[in-house]
């Protein structure tokens, strides 16, 4: 998948280099289609192929073999079958919105990615025409679903993998594979414009709708902006999906589904390193007094410089360990005045009191504007 990326890339740096050379008789590349006419055709191809073709088989695995519907065939399309009720994701991209179809074969019982996150998933992709361009054997690898990421997969992955669940790993084989169950199974439908669009390949002719049969076995979450809040935290709205909306060539009027922006600044949480907006950055924000790093009044208070977003228990599964942190990022302190005779104030604060770290819903301190108080 990267290399095709990367090759995307490449093709659009020698369409700009081409068109500065048009004054030296140099060919003149064709400039990139019209999103929106594009997809119209696009959607045409795939809704002829979701009638043309049926589901041949799909194995206790998972693995999901399409054909065409022969010539006088009975077979049920896709599209008419009613197994794997046909599902349609809503997608803002590049000023079109689009109306991705998916096949959901099993939901899988772990985590779902956010469309920022790491995955581990294997992949099958194939033309319209039947054709596999590409596959991973079955064998899971490591995907960077997030768009901006150098290493990134096409935008159609980012917008179908959150819709699905991580599988549970399997005991280790004695070669040390690590081998899942339960995962997350589907096939995703994708228009050029969220596959490589003009970009080819060898295998992949430019605008190309592509079908990918795919798995999710596990994930990794991530912390793009590095501010000690993992980006599936920094999904305010919690609709599995961040988007970094700068790109207002991409995104030029989204929705406002697609903001999770605390300040209102235009840059979104999981790439805001001052969430609030209030001058103190959120790493500043979510760090521990020193005074509360280990025991604190006879209570193991968690070894982490930094809050978790919600307590952690401790993992049994590593006996020499103890990851117990009780106290997850605070909220704005409503215990008692540090001088009942006086207001709150930044020199007359509340202390915490032991709910402030663990109300379910509390207003974490990072995103509360009101707190601390504002410099004078
Ligand atoms: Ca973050
Ligand atoms: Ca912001
Ligand atoms: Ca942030
Ligand atoms: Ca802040």
């Amino acid at each position: 998948m990267n290399k095709f990326k990367y090759y995307f890339v490449l093709l659009i740096a020698s369409i700009t280099i081409i068109s500065c050379n048009k004054d030296k008789d140099e060919p003149e590349q064709v400039p990139l289609r019209d999103y929106k006419v594009q997809y119209a055709a696009d959607k045409d191809s795939i809704v002829k192929y979701l009638k043309t073709n049926y589901i041949k088989e799909v194995t206790a695995n998972f693995d999901i073999t399409i054909e065409k519907i022969p010539a006088g065939g009975t077979q049920v399309s896709i599209w008419d079958q009613t197994t794997y009720p046909l599902q349609i994701r809503k997608v803002y991209n590049n000023d079109v919105d689009y109306e991705v179809y998916y096949l959901i074969l099993n939901k899988g019982v772990g985590q779902s990615p956010l469309n920022s996150d790491r995955i581990n998933a294997s992949y099958r992709g194939t033309l319209l025409n039947g054709t596999q361009f590409d596959s991973s054997y079955g064998l899971g690898r490591s995907f960077e679903l997030y768009m901006n990421s150098s290493q990134a997969v096409i935008d159609g992955w980012g917008e179908i993998f959150p819709q699905f669940k991580t599988g549970t790993p399997n005991a280790a084989g004695p070669d040390g594979t690590i081998t899942y169950k339960d995962y997350g199974a589907g096939v995703m439908f994708l228009p050029s414009g969220l596959a490589y669009y003009g970009g080819g390949t060898d295998n992949i002719p430019a605008y190309s709708p592509l079908v990918f049969s795919f798995k999710l076995f596990d994930l990794q979450r991530l912390d793009h902006d590095g501010d000690g809040v993992l980006d599936v935290n920094e999904d305010i709205n919690g609709d599995g999906y961040v988007y970094d909306l700068r790109n207002t060539t991409k995104f030029p009027t989204p929705p406002a589904t697609m903001k999770d922006d605390t300040d209102g600044d235009g840059i979104a949480d999981f790439v805001d390193t001052d969430d609030d907006g209030d001058g103190f950055s959120t790493y500043y924000e979510v760090t521990k007094p020193t005074n509360q790093v280990g025991w604190v009044d006879g209570v193991f208070n968690g070894l982490s410089t930094y809050y978790p977003w919600d307590p952690v228990a401790d993992n049994p599964n590593t006996p020499n360990t103890d990851e117990t942190e009780p106290r997850g990022i605070p909220r704005r302190p409503t215990g008692a005045l540090a001088n009942p005779a006086l207001p709150e104030s930044i020199t007359n604060p509340k202390s915490y009191v032991p709910a402030d770290y663990t109300a379910a819903g509390r207003l974490r301190i990072h995103l509360d504007k009101t707190y601390p108080f504002p410099r004078k």
